[in-house]
């Protein structure tokens, strides 16, 4: 017997541009990740999301695989412009049967729904008008959720607004390898009040829509640990943990933002500013529950460096933590390598007790929130041999975080469902198909066919044994 509650949801993630393709069927408007894919340079070997894995065609089938394997839910998100193309006004009927019957197929399998509202794929016409550094991109996106509710509240009872705060405002405007491709911290401080305003929005509308559901916000679960005990690496350490825990999550579970880094960034760059009401709202709209997306720890030191700020994105082990030459920010901090750390060929360290250490965290700052680990997998250039993918690693992978969930529960947290990424083989953003996260497999030179993994099986019996194994 494992310590998951019975009602503990297994499911799989996954996200709109990665997966559905079909980037202009059916009235579909263009999203700020098909424009900016299509720019020389951005991503790994020009790949894009025009065809993915062509899951808006292919959805059915999909949806059988996911109900095999014996899902109980499935997070998926909802591309924007597929509903409305010009980000607000006129609604596109086809992009919301598109959902509509992804969720009748779904529910005929018993697979519960949840949905995330914002998956990264801003419509380009809401970027023409100054994206999310326009307050205006808040209101739209609450007309926006409004829509979603309104056509589908009757059926889906799980939400959530936005996805990863700290991807597509950190990449988008501090580090510029995401659209719109700014690099200006005081721009990404405003854009993501703007994030922060439009989520409490989209929770007040949906506190009074009537849906009898929960909705939420998720993020990334950053778990720091600082490279030594030395004055300087411990300062770097709080630092980071001030800006990827406490400022991206206060303002969604306390209302407010840390007072101490707010009065900092206010002095030196007079962001983020607020308009009248905007603290109220805040205060008032406090999430039902929390997503945590875990990959990685990170091991931070201080950096008197320049900063360096790409990333590998090519699979060629050790290419983003060079010596010297670290992702990091002048004078802040930047990650290193930990010394005893085991890696994958992206880099990306694999420490499952960080999982349980970080909902621990979360739960002694922030109390008793019901949490979804909403994402959590091992990304990999996967084994093919004798025309089967036997992905041991990623099994090993999920086993071992499974198991750090375990110890969270056993120690009290209340964590409510697990959404490994991903359900099958999608796009990564940067680092093209070659990264592989599904159970199960794409062959992108045979029509883009569905081949169940070994973790599909591994999975299975997970599952229907809550657990257990
Ligand atoms: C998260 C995103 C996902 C997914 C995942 C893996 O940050 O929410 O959309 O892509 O990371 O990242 P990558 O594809 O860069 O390996």
């Amino acid at each position: 017997m494992s310590a998951f509650p019975k009602e503990f949801l297994w499911g799989a993630a996954s996200a709109a541009y990665q997966v559905e393709g079909a980037h202009d069927a059916d009235g579909k408007g263009p999203s700020i990740w098909d424009t900016f894919s299509h720019l020389p340079g951005t991503t790994y070997q020009g790949t894009n999301g025009d065809v993915a894995v062509d899951h808006y065609h292919r959805f059915r089938e999909d949806v059988a695989l996911m109900a095999e394997m014996g899902m109980q839910s499935y997070r998926f998100s909802i591309s924007w412009p597929r509903l409305l193309p010009q980000g607000r006004g006129t609604v596109n009927e086809a992009g919301v049967k598109f959902y509509s019957d992804l969720i009748d197929a779904l529910l005929e399998h018993n697979i519960e729904p949840m949905i995330t509202l914002y998956h990264w794929d801003l419509p380009q016409a809401l970027q023409d008008e100054g994206g999310w550094e326009a307050r205006s991109t808040a209101e739209a996106f609450e007309e926006y959720a409004r829509l979603c509710y309104q056509r589908y509240g009757d059926r889906v009872k799980l939400w959530s607004t936005f996805n990863e705060t700290v991807c597509f405002i950190g990449f988008g405007y501090i580090t510029g390898g995401h659209p719109p491709g700014v690099q200006n911290p005081a721009r990404a401080i405003q854009a993501c009040h703007h994030v922060f305003v439009a989520h409490a929005k989209a929770v007040a509308a949906f506190r009074t829509s009537g849906i009898a559901g929960q909705i939420g916000f998720v993020n990334v679960l950053q778990t720091h640990t600082p490279l030594s005990q030395s004055a300087e690496d411990l300062a770097a350490y709080q630092l980071a943990e001030g800006i990827f825990t406490h400022w991206l999550y206060d303002p969604v579970l306390k209302g407010e933002y840390p007072a101490e880094l707010l009065a900092q960034t206010q002095a030196l760059w007079g962001v983020p500013q607020f308009a009248p009401g905007d603290e109220q709202l805040l205060r008032d709209n406090i999430c039902d529950f929390i997503g945590l997306n875990y990959y990685k720890r990170e091991t931070i030191a201080a950096n008197n460096q320049e900063s360096h700020l790409t990333i590998n994105t090519t699979g060629e082990k050790g290419s983003g933590h060079q010596q010297g030459n670290e992702f990091g920010f002048k004078g802040l901090f930047k990650f290193v390598r930990n010394p005893n750390g085991v890696y994958t060929d992206w880099d990306w360290e694999i420490y499952p007790q960080g999982l349980t250490e970080g909902i621990m965290n979360i739960k002694a700052r922030y109390g008793d929130i019901p949490i979804y680990i909403t994402e959590n997998g091992l990304g990999a250039k996967d084994p093919i041999i004798d025309g089967e993918v036997v992905d041991d690693d990623r099994i090993d992978y999920l086993r071992q975080h499974i198991g750090a969930i375990e110890d969270a529960i056993k120690q009290g947290a209340d964590v409510r469902g697990y959404y490994p990424w991903s359900f099958i083989d999608l796009l990564s953003w940067l680092n093209g198909f070659q990264k592989q996260y599904g159970f199960i497999y794409v062959d992108h030179n045979k029509d883009l066919a569905r081949q169940r993994k070994k973790s599909f099986f591994w999975y299975q019996k997970l599952i229907a044994s809550n657990g257990a194994e």
